[in-house]
């Protein structure tokens, strides 16, 4: 069958690739979708386990571009769940007639360079495509970690993992096990404990969460947030996390015991992770004495809330706050109903699955009638290396990412030409859809540029404008992250998906750039004032 062939191909129908769209058919572009899912949503498709909730407020998570529709499109509560986001993004696809340009149920297997062509040959489970730019909006949190346990074909129950979330999934009255803790983890933990018959937590790290406070929202609080959405979204870009926060610039011990403590309480009460961690103090990220204080307050917090002295005892972490920032509904909470219990299996790791359940190191066994897989991501990278993706001279992407994934702000690899990623490795860590809009607007710029060009040469037509990360770029922003990531404590964690260490067997490196929303956003303006410096001329 002859390609289709399209001025640009966009893969996934995720928040990245919805926006990517729209702004490329604004460039007058003919642009396609390819989404290996049957629907959009990208990580809310696939994310429908009971709990999934996305715990960025409400109003700051999503776009900002659409300004009437910002203000109207209503949201309910102060945090969305997986359905509502879904409900949005369908939303904004039905708003901007963008459907007709989506291709679902086709995934891509195969993307290589031309390079006598400069167009990219894009092979995909149902057809192939040629497309002068590629954009690949494929996730950073989209390919599921599944750890290898034996013996997994023996089991006569049901193994499940909360990224492949069935939709007729009935948990209730049945016998669950939850390996993994992590934000996933502790909101499904937290949604069905209620419901089903018995809970069992194998755990590896106790973790630190806070209550998000979930609630709904009323209309006078929405009007204020409609008035002022101009001024929320230039606080969001001058801030460390894409968020409207009032970052902190206090260190924690340049106050009291007694008014740290009202500072931690304050914002225990008010909820959210991710503020809790910016507008408490400073220097949580980096000063370990600092970091202690915000332990210690947390580790009291389940001490007074976990009745049991075994579960609490297993509950209180032993690393400092060091993840990504946690909330939830209830989870320390459930550790008080006689059907949640815990298992550590630092200390005595799970060795296989049998018939009827999980069978640890030391021989004990657990019953069970449905294993769940809350293990997380092979974030950032991971859905680029399922991909053959083969840039200039026959490189292979995942060859060349050998001992870490590389990028020029997230967003190109030298030797793959004409290829955008969408919060690719090494993007900010921080509230996502701004990112993508700060990644998508660099995107249409650069490629409008590109565009500009060929038109102007445009001797021969078949002469493609061909934009490239320079070596240098590349090199500049990996040694810019590694700098301040080398500060910080989160490089302490033993099994973070921010450094790759929470996927066996994958190459240790600061996956992200841990300089904040506001400096990354910078960057990217200034690469783009700067006539795309760190990219070779047109
Ligand atoms: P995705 O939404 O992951 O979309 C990528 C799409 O690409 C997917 O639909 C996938 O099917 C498709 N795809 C991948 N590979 C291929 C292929 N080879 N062929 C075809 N299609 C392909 N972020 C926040 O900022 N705040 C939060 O509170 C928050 N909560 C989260 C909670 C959970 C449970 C999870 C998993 C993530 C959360 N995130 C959160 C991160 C979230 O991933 C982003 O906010 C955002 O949804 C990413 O959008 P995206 O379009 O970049 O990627
Ligand atoms: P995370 O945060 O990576 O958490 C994964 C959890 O799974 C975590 O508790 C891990 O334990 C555990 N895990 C991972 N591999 C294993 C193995 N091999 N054995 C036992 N336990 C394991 O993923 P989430 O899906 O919860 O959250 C990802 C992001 O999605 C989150 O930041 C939000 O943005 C939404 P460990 O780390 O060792 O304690």
């Amino acid at each position: 069958m002859e390609p289709q062939n399209y001025d640009a191909v966009v893969v996934g129908a995720g928040f990245g690739g919805i926006n990517a769209l729209y702004s490329l058919l604004d460039l007058g572009l003919s642009v396609k979708i390819i989404e290996k899912g049957d629907g959009p949503g990208g990580t809310w498709f696939w994310n429908r386990y009971p709990g999934a909730m996305s715990d960025t407020p409400s109003f700051l998570y999503r776009y900002s571009w659409d300004k009437e529709d910002l203000r109207q499109y209503p949201w309910v509560d102060n945090y969305l769940d997986s359905q509502d986001v879904r409900a949005y993004l369908e939303h904004v696809i039905d708003r901007h007639n963008l459907q007709e340009h989506i291709q679902y149920s086709t995934e891509l297997t195969s993307a290589k360079y031309e390079e006598n062509q400069n167009v990219w040959m894009v092979e995909t489970s149902s057809g192939k495509y040629t497309a002068r730019y590629l954009i690949t909006a494929l996730g950073l949190l989209s390919s599921p970690n599944l750890p290898y346990i034996p013996g997994r074909e023996n089991f006569g129950g049901e193994v499940l993992h909360t990224a492949r979330w069935p939709q007729d999934c009935n948990l209730k009255n049945k016998r669950v096990g939850v390996i993994g803790n992590g934000s996933s983890g502790v909101q499904l933990i937290s949604a069905i404990a209620k419901d089903v018959k018995a809970l069992l937590c194998f755990q590896r790290h106790a973790q630190y969460t806070i209550p998000a406070a979930r609630r709904p929202v009323s209309k006078a609080e929405r009007d204020a947030v409609n008035t002022d959405y101009d001024n929320i979204w230039d606080l969001v870009g001058k801030s460390q996390g894409g968020l409207n926060s009032n970052d902190s610039k206090t260190r924690a011990m340049d106050v009291s015991a007694e008014e740290r403590e009202q500072i931690y309480q304050n914002a225990w009460d008010k909820g959210c992770g991710m503020l809790f961690f910016s507008e408490t103090f400073c220097d949580l990220a980096y000063d370990e004495a600092a970091n202690q204080t915000v332990c210690e307050f947390i580790k009291k917090k389940i001490r007074d809330t976990v009745k049991d002295p075994e579960k609490r005892r297993k509950l209180i972490p032993d690393e400092l706050y060091i993840r990504r920032p946690l909330c939830d509904s209830g989870y320390y909470e459930q550790f008080n109903r006689d059907n949640v219990d815990i298992v550590d299996i630092k200390a005595n790791p799970i060795a296989k699955f049998t018939r009827s359940g999980l069978e640890l190191r030391d021989g004990t066994t657990h019953e069970l009638d449905v294993v769940v897989f809350a293990t997380g991501f092979d974030a950032f990278d991971g859905a680029y290396r399922k991909v053959h993706i083969e840039g200039r001279d026959g490189i292979k992407l995942s060859e060349y990412w050998k001992d870490g994934a590389t990028s020029n702000m997230g967003v190109a690899v030298p030797n793959f030409p004409n290829l955008f990623m969408i919060v690719g490795p090494k993007s900010a860590l921080a509230n996502v859809p701004p990112m993508i809009e700060a990644h998508v607007e660099f995107i249409k710029g650069i490629i409008d540029q590109a565009e500009q060009h060929r038109k102007k040469t445009a001797g021969s037509p078949t002469r493609n404008a061909v934009v490239e990360s320079t070596k240098e770029g590349e090199q500049s922003w990996t040694e810019l992250c590694d700098m301040i990531s080398e500060k910080l404590l989160f490089q302490r964690s033993e099994t973070s998906y921010f450094y790759g260490s929470n996927v066996q067997g994958k190459p240790r490196t600061a996956m992200v750039f841990f300089g904040g929303f506001a400096m990354f956003r910078q960057k990217l303006q200034e690469c783009a004032a700067s006539g795309y410096k760190s990219f070779y001329p047109f």
